[in-house]
């Protein structure tokens, strides 16, 4: 019988979606697994286990999931035996400590002595040992935000993505501990066969992953202005050219880098590039 790939996904909660859909994106069909703990993919020799978050890098390090998709956050707090492959580009965070809105925060030594409410007191206290501070590091497991307003502590540190959760609770964000997004890991000894299918896994979400970062770009130029407006377009090789039915004009197709794109189609638009035409892209294979 045919070996399957075992990953650890979120059962719910910030990461379900994603997961599940970054697997849609690889080809891989996931049936409904909201009161399922384990189901098998249809397309794909995968075999998937909905857990808790904070569960799967012990799972990993177990070798109960060879795979699993965590936030950085959990995994380095965690700190089980499992490697990061891959980081997957959804799920960004960080986790920062955060004061009351009022007080007079200068630098890290206004923490000297300080209580600190957190869920994730490992990160927390390697944090304070490398800037030489030592404080109360108070461990609770939710509704951080709320600590300081009742009085249990002078500090916090919590996961931030918007701060409207902060700015509720009259706290001011002030050091970032870690940046952190959706990650795959995997367990440190995966067989041949399980390393196989990692690699056409992770084949899959690299491609998925390029062409959500590119944009597939069609405008039309004059035959006069080719030269220039192709030496702003980098492609994939070099960019399409073909001509258009009207004379003089060529129809210029190319793949532009979303990081870039805003700059690049203004000067191409000052070049003389016409009707340009912006198409997402599904997948992209280099
Ligand atoms: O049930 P289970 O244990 O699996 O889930 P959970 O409740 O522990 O985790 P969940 O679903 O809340 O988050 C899963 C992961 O999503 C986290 O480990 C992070 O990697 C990532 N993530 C991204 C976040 C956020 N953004 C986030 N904003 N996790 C939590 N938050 C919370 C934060 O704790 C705070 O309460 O959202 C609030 C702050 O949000 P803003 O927008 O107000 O700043
Ligand atoms: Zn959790």
């Amino acid at each position: 019988m045919q070996q399957k790939l075992k990953i650890a996904i979120q059962k719910s909660g910030r990461l379900y979606e994603d997961s599940v859909k970054l697997l849609k994106d690889c080809g891989i069909e996931v049936k409904n697994g909201i009161n399922k703990l384990k189901t098998e993919a249809e397309n794909f020799p995968l075999e998937i286990y909905f857990l808790r978050d904070d569960d799967i890098p012990q799972y990993v390090e177990d070798g109960v999931a060879d795979i699993g998709i965590v936030g950085e956050n959990v995994m380095y707090e965690k700190n089980k035996k499992a490697f990061i492959v891959e980081e997957l580009g959804f799920g960004k965070c960080r986790l920062s400590i955060a004061v009351g809105r009022k007080d007079d925060y200068t630098g890290v030594g206004f923490l000297q002595g300080k209580r600190i409410a957190t869920s994730y007191p490992i990160l927390v206290e390697k944090f304070l040992s490398e800037k030489g501070i030592s404080a109360e590091i108070h461990e609770i497991s939710g509704s951080v935000e709320i600590a300081p307003g009742i009085g249990l502590a002078d500090a916090i540190v919590d996961l931030v993505s918007s701060g409207s959760t902060l700015f509720m609770n009259g706290l001011k964000e002030v050091e970032t501990v870690l940046k952190s997004q959706a990650v795959l890991i995997r367990n440190e000894k995966l067989g041949a066969e399980q390393l196989q299918l990692l690699d056409r896994f992770l084949f899959r979400i690299r491609a998925v992953k390029k062409a959500k970062n590119n944009k597939y770009v069609l405008l039309n130029a004059p035959n006069n202005k080719l030269q220039e407006i192709i030496a702003l377009l980098p492609g994939m090789k070099s960019p399409t050219v073909l001509p258009l039915a009207e004379p003089g004009w060529s129809s210029v197709h190319s793949v532009l880098s979303e990081d870039r794109f805003w700059d690049i189609i203004e000067q191409l638009k000052d070049a003389g590039a016409q009707g340009i035409l912006v198409i997402p892209i599904e997948k992209m294979i280099i």
